[in-house]
């Protein structure tokens, strides 16, 4: 063999393999099996992935037929030395009509449960609970409209109830997807796009934004935790209920004078639902995510940190370190000193 085909072919290799290894890392950084389209516990996802197994299986089938016909011509009718050159032919109608035709046929084979399936997806279901999902760059705004309420990243429904997802974006176009509950939807501003799903089961379920939207995109996640009914009425009481008022005279309490002091103004873009300064502001901010229960999230910016006390602190004093370029700003010392900073972190922890 030529010693350049056997250094290509070397060159080939080593980089097929850092390519597969970084493959199989991007789905354990990713979430892995818990973002995984096939590990369904969703009715939508369900759908998608019944349509998905038959085509898929439809296609290896044409692709070893094909591929087999190629092989085998290659190898049965390959050049030998001596060969004259071969007949040259051109336009044959009886193939041509033939390979026409059947790829038509095959498609029109894949295209009736594929419009099926759509329609499935996109019919109303009787009586759904409508959660508004608003995108922003980059975390997500949950709102409950009907039951009065909002939170951020961290979205709660009940099982076995068809879900509605009304969606819209603030800036930019987002997209919202749970592998293992339904099927990918663009969030568009100025337009509304909605989701129907139910969920299965009850638990815990990874998501996150799958249309780039900027430098963040990737620490753009979400949760979704899927509750026995009764276990999510009592959520939403909870929330209605608004945040827990802190004992007087306790780091907490301070901390919740923290949240409103000039330095910090925290309220300017954030909301704690029936959280009033002394001076009676409220803390009413549309800008970022409604904390009203933050102490409940297992995530602080979209995914970007797990929510302990240590990474809220950080979080306050420097948001860009974990992710850079969001639209929260920095907090220095001479806004919030360390002590104040601790009893924030406190007061935000203990909110429900
Ligand atoms: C200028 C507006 C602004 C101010 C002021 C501000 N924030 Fe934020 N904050 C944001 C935005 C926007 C985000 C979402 C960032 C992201 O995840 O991309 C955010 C995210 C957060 C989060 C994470 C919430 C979650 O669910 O992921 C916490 C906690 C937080 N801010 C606390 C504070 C505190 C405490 C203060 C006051 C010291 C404060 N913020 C001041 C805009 C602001
Ligand atoms: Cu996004």
């Amino acid at each position: 063999m030529a010693d350049w085909i056997r250094c290509k072919r070397g060159v080939v290799l080593g980089s097929l393999v850092p390519l597969l290894a970084l493959t199989l890392a991007g789905c354990g950084i990713t979430g892995g099996e818990v973002q995984s389209a096939n590990e369904l516990a969703g009715d939508n996802a369900r759908s998608i992935w019944n349509l998905f197994v038959p085509i898929f299986w439809l296609s290896v089938v044409i692709f070893v037929l094909v591929q087999g016909a190629l092989i085998w011509a290659v190898i049965k009718f390959r050049y030998k030395d001596g060969d004259p050159p071969p007949a040259q032919l051109h336009g044959n109608t009886k193939v041509e009509v033939a390979w026409t035709i059947a790829p038509a046929i095959i498609l029109a084979v894949i295209l009736v449960p594929t419009i099926t399936t759509i329609a499935d997806l996109a019919s109303e279901p009787d009586d759904p609970y409508t959660i508004d999902v608003i995108g922003h760059q980059w975390w997500w705004e949950f709102d409950y409209e009907d039951d009065g309420f909002a939170t951020g990243n961290v979205m709660h429904i009940p099982v076995d109830q068809p879900i509605r997802v009304r969606m819209t974006a603030s800036d930019v176009i987002h997209s919202f997807y749970a592998p293992q509950l339904f099927g990918k939807q663009d969030l568009i501003p100025g337009r509304e796009t909605n989701i129907y799903f139910t969920a299965e089961q009850t638990g815990e379920f990874y998501g996150q934004c799958y249309e780039f939207c900027g430098v963040q995109h990737a620490n753009m996640h979400f949760r979704i935790m899927v509750h026995e009914q009764d276990e999510f009425d009592d959520w939403v009481a909870s929330q209605q209920a608004g945040a827990l008022e802190p004992e007087p005279d306790t780091l907490e309490a301070q901390g919740k004078e923290v949240f409103f002091q000039p330095g910090a103004a925290c309220h300017a873009c954030h909301a704690i639902d029936g959280a009033v300064a002394e001076d009676g502001t409220e803390a009413i901010g549309q800008v970022g995510p409604n904390l009203t229960n933050l102490g409940d999230r297992p995530i602080i910016g979209a995914g970007s940190l797990e929510n302990t006390p240590e990474n809220l602190r950080d979080w306050i004093r420097d948001p860009h370190e974990s992710k850079p370029g969001n639209e929260m700003p920095a907090f220095s010392q001479d806004q919030i000193s360390d002590e104040d900073l601790d009893a924030l972190v406190a007061y935000l922890s203990s909110l429900r």
